[in-house]
């Protein structure tokens, strides 16, 4: 396709950035992390959609490119945050799933300086099931770099909970289109708070993402939330937009 051609050709260190979105502790204010999310900005495209461009990349064998151009924006941007600010990164089903690719990510951790246990690692559920025992053995490499690992999209795949529990996961995040369900559902919202259980009782941190509006978060901190995102907070802003809602939202 085109926007193959386009990213054989790019120069990806120049037309990629990153964009940051935050995860909010809603019982402090305070952000507990910011998610990396991937841009691009074609010299002849213009700006492409990551929900164009990652897939795109996933089937032409190019998130090997993307993912260390990436990595290294992200870790760079995020030692210039407060120290209590995690940095949350995605990796697609082939950067877990490859030794080689794993190698790499934990060459660029340890070269970027950022300490690997304010790192987390987000995986999508459907990434996990394509190929279980590689995704397994490269999440346990990170975990023993020091980061910690989020299960992506939850409840979206086709995850079983013992899958679930084979995995070194320390945190769910909570697909949005759950959110959806919150305000006029009774049973949407037993469904969140079902997961919530499934969480403390697993010992998980939960995020729920993709929270819009005040009603949905009052809902969600009934059903014991704590950790939310979405446009509610805030949209993911552009690196040099960080300080600033540093000193805003702490
Ligand atoms: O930013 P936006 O919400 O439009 O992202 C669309 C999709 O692209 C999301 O599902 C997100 O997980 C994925 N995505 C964004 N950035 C990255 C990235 O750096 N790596 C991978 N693998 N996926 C990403
Ligand atoms: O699946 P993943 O978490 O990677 O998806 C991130 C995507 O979700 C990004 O494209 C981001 O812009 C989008 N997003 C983040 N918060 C919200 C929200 O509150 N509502 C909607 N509709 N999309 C959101
Ligand atoms: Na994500």
């Amino acid at each position: 396709s085109h926007v193959v051609q386009a990213l054989r050709a790019a120069n990806l260190q120049e037309e990629l950035w990153v964009a940051y979105q935050p995860i909010v502790d809603v019982d402090t204010g305070m952000t507990y992390a910011m998610e990396a999310l991937a841009r691009w900005n074609n010299c002849s495209l213009g700006p492409v959609s990551p929900a164009v461009f990652i897939p795109s990349a996933e089937r032409s064998g190019m998130m090997s490119q993307l993912t260390p151009v990436l990595l290294r924006k992200a870790l760079a941007d995020a030692c210039d945050w407060p120290g209590d600010v995690r940095l949350s990164f995605n990796l697609s089903v082939f950067d877990i799933c490859s030794p080689a690719s794993i190698l790499g990510v934990l060459a660029i951790v340890r070269e970027s300086g950022f300490p690997p246990s304010r790192l987390d690692f987000e995986v999508t559920e459907t990434a996990v099931m394509l190929d279980f025992d590689q995704a397994r053995d490269g999440l346990n490499a990170l975990k023993a770099l020091g980061a910690r690992i989020s299960l992506d999209d939850f409840g979206t795949g086709y995850s079983s909970l013992s899958c679930v529990r084979q995995l070194p996961l320390d945190k769910i995040k909570v697909d949005r289109s759950f959110v959806i369900e919150l305000e006029n559902d009774p049973a949407g919202r037993q469904v969140v708070r079902t997961i919530v259980d499934l969480c403390r009782n697993l010992d998980f941190d939960c995020v729920v993402e993709g929270v819009e509006t005040e009603a949905q978060k009052a809902i969600l901190r009934e059903q014991g939330c704590r950790l939310m995102q979405g446009y509610f907070f805030s949209k993911p802003i552009p690196s040099a937009g960080v300080a600033d809602h540093f000193t805003r939202h702490g």
